[in-house]
């Protein structure tokens, strides 16, 4: 599709949208009245920064369904995520979202080759999660057969891997590498695996080479949230050069910085999606809490985003230096000594004087040396001092099911991870 051909389908789809919105009452039609918005017409993708966002807070205000467009007769699922606040947040979706969510999951696993042919086994989590379901909906849609494992029970993960030969894996990365570990552990080598698609948690090209190394595969990246729809936003394959094409046909893509203004394309911001499509529980303007850059866009090419390079909520300011943590894993993991278990943790407990530790695992036997040339890297990198300690293999907790924390903030009582002290 041409740049024009596409900027006037999302012209029009975001007139449909908008006229949704009002038909349905609620906020966002309050909003928009708000802003002179009478109907779908009064509003263009180039006026669209002007009108207000919508975030998390307002759909945990008006929790469960109070952002919902449509009558309840017309959802027939729901999904959720416990969120980062702890509370979960609900989205009620109509059979014209479960199609929509179908064809760009699909669209993400034909980009990692995925077929017919194809069996994928499937370890992100059945439920609430979108993970399990959405990546499920997309491989069907494709005729591939799913093994629909869901996360944990390793053990029995290696078995099935041995025995159904699946050439596509799709769990969180994390995951990955629990599984990886295990195999290498039983003696098993995953010979029919070919390619990985992960996501649901931030991962840094450094853990791409590990995870690709440990299993002897491809590993692609896809990223996506309930709240827009699951899996399937945005992802990469093997022609988008490390970038993540983003279905931009349904979610209309914005990069903001703290102030709420756009930032320039290649400059890293707030991703704000706009579902020009969905029905069930539309958002116009959804700040998502992630920050990446958008790629300027190209004829013939979606639109692009990086690797989610961290959370607003999850960047760290120690002594004024801003650090995410897909930051830290990028420099530990570029040393081949460390292994890929690792926690970076806030040490708060003497709030005048906050550290950054960061807890590693290793199989090297020269430790002070390690620790002092992780140290300089971590300075070079984040222009902070670190203080890094090396922690007994198997001490930094692994996850089985859900999603892995490698940050923790530490404001009193036991380390978050024995060693530490
Ligand atoms: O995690 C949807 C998903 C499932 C995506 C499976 C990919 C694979 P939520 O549970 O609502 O949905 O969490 C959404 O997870 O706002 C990001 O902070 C984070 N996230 C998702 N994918 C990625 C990724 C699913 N590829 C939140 N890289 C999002 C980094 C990701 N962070």
């Amino acid at each position: 599709m041409g740049l024009e051909q596409r900027r006037e389908l999302q012209e029009q789809r975001l007139c449909g949208l908008v006229d949704r919105l009002l038909a349905a009452g609620g906020i966002q039609a309050r909003w928009l009245r708000d802003c002179g918005v009478r109907g779908g017409r009064d509003v263009r993708l180039g006026d669209l920064h002007r009108l207000p966002t919508v975030g998390k807070r307002d759909l945990w205000e008006h929790y469960p369904y109070g952002l919902r467009a449509v009558e309840a007769d017309d959802v027939v699922c729901v999904h959720g995520s416990s969120g980062t606040g702890g509370r979960p947040t609900l989205v009620p979706y109509t059979a014209h979202d479960l199609d929509v969510w179908a064809e760009v999951a699909a669209r993400a696993l034909a980009g990692a080759g995925v077929t017919r042919q194809s069996v994928v086994h499937n370890a992100y989590g059945y439920g609430l999660f979108t993970g399990g379901l959405g990546v499920h909906h997309g491989a069907t849609r494709l005729g591939a057969a799913v093994v629909p494992v869901s996360g944990g029970m390793t053990e029995r993960q290696v078995r099935l891997i041995q025995d159904l030969r699946p050439d596509v894996l799709t769990c969180t990365p994390s995951f990955a590498l629990h599984l990886g570990e295990a195999m290498s552990a039983a003696g098993v080598v995953p010979t029919s695996l070919r390619v990985g698609v992960f996501g649901a948690e931030p991962w840094t090209h450094e853990m791409r080479v590990q995870v690709e190394n440990l299993l002897g595969i491809r590993a692609l990246d896809i990223y996506g949230l309930t709240e827009i729809i699951g899996p399937g936003v945005a992802c990469e394959s093997f022609e988008s050069d490390g970038m993540l094409d983003i279905a931009e046909d349904h979610f209309y893509p914005e990069c903001l910085d703290s102030d709420g203004n756009p930032v320039p394309d290649g400059t890293p911001g707030e991703l704000v999606f706009t579902t020009l499509t969905k029905t069930g529980m539309p958002l116009l303007r959804y700040r998502t809490g992630d920050v990446a850059a958008l790629s300027t866009p190209v004829s013939g090419q979606w639109r692009r985003m990086t690797k989610v390079l961290g959370r607003t909520d999850d960047m760290v300011v120690i002594r004024g230096v801003n650090v995410f943590p897909t930051e830290v894993e990028a420099v530990l993991l570029a040393d081949g000594r460390v292994s890929p278990h690792y926690l970076v943790v806030e040490d708060r407990r003497q709030p005048a004087r906050p550290e950054l530790r960061v807890a590693v695992e290793t199989a090297t036997a020269d430790v002070p040396r390690l620790i002092d040339d992780l140290r300089g890297a971590l300075r070079e990198r984040l222009g902070l001092t670190c203080d890094v300690r090396v922690v007994a293999a198997g001490a930094v907790p692994r996850v089985e099911v859900g999603k892995t924390q490698r940050l923790v903030r530490w404001v009193s009582g036991e380390a978050p991870v024995a060693g530490l002290e």
